[in-house]
């Protein structure tokens, strides 16, 4: 190992040693969820050359029909948790129920096994994105034990599986990036303490839903894009990939603020984006590098779950930006009533 490199599980073995308030378990549950990740990131470099392509008859609890590689990526992370007593139950984005560990365990995993997934086929990154609670109970933890704000989770991450496959996850003291060495095998420390700027001139969302947003967004996003002639004084670029973990990669990277706001698209929705396996884990890496993750109304982590599968609206990324929008929130909130 070149000099200099930092490994994953040396990584883990420092913090563990310096913060004395972190359970070992959990270093060994990381260390186990890279696992499973380097598996998923093999099946996904394989492409079509696996027949791993294409989607399925099925359909997943949100009714959005499941790719392949949904599937698989599941039953790898589900096989990796209740092959070892760290997880006392775990809920997916493809199952409808969460699962028990027969093994039992002191932690609960909440996890989105591919995001993206409808990118998949045009080879675009996805990613996988994990929460993680402590188990109320060992064993048979009941589905309210899930349904903790986010400000509870005691780790999350995600996968992305891109040009380069990396690990970002906080365990409460920070984010960092890991990327994986092919040579190796191992996970590397290239991103120590990431850091989201507090400003930006990026934001990311899906405009095609504009006629759908509330005033408060279409106000922000219509000053972004009128940029030098605006109040703010300055051009804005925009991106939308589509594959949440890609925009948010890139939020932590160089800043931005990502958004899939409350929309009138389908009222019945508050949203697209689910809160506890999505928006919590999201949120929880990007306030951890400095950024801002919010409703527009509430923050994020400070939401009570109602389900396991709810959605929510997310506004995420550079702190000054996210606060500007829920500024507009307030005033629109305000002239309303
Ligand atoms: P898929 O997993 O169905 O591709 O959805 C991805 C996602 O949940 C999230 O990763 C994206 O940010 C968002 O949906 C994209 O939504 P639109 O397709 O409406 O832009």
């Amino acid at each position: 190992m070149p000099a200099g490199r930092t490994t994953l599980s040396e990584y883990l073995s420092q913090q563990t040693a310096e913060h004395q308030s972190l359970n070992p378990d959990l270093s060994k549950l990381i260390l186990e969820i890279a696992k499973a990740v380097q598996e998923i990131a093999l099946l996904t470099s394989q492409g079509a050359l696996e027949g791993v392509m294409g989607s399925l008859e099925s359909q997943n609890v949100q009714g959005e029909t499941q790719k392949k590689l949904d599937v698989l990526s599941d039953e790898i992370l589900i096989q990796t948790f209740q092959s070892g007593n760290l997880v006392a139950g775990i809920a997916s984005e493809e199952n409808d129920e969460p699962l028990s560990n027969p093994k039992g365990g002191s932690f609960l995993c909440l996890f989105d096994p591919l995001d993206g997934s409808s990118n998949i086929d045009v080879n675009v990154s996805v990613g996988t994105i994990f929460s993680i609670l402590s188990s109320p109970s060992n064993t048979k933890p009941a589905v309210s034990d899930y349904l903790q704000m986010g400000r509870q989770q005691i780790a999350a991450g995600y996968a992305i599986y891109g040009p380069a496959t990396m690990l970002v996850f906080s365990l409460g003291y920070g984010t960092h990036g890991f990327t994986f060495d092919a040579i190796s095998g191992e996970f590397i420390l290239t991103h120590p303490t990431i850091q989201v700027p507090a400003d930006t001139s990026e934001f990311a969302i899906n405009a095609s839903n504009e006629r759908f947003w509330e005033p408060p967004v279409s106000r922000y996003i219509n000053e972004c894009k009128q940029g030098k002639t605006s109040v703010r004084g300055r051009d804005f670029n925009m991106r939308w990939i589509a594959s949440m973990v890609a925009d948010v990669h890139r939020i932590l990277m160089r800043g931005g603020v990502f958004m899939y706001p409350k929309d009138t698209k389908d009222p019945t929705k508050p949203g697209r984006l689910r809160l506890m396996y999505e928006a919590n884990p999201m949120t929880f890496l990007v306030e951890q590098a400095g950024g801002l993750g919010s409703t527009g109304r509430q923050r994020i982590l400070d939401v009570q779950p109602e389900s396991i599968h709810q959605r929510i609206p997310v506004i995420l990324g550079s702190k000054n930006e996210v606060e500007r929008i829920e500024s507009y929130h307030r005033e629109y909130d305000r002239a309303e009533h």
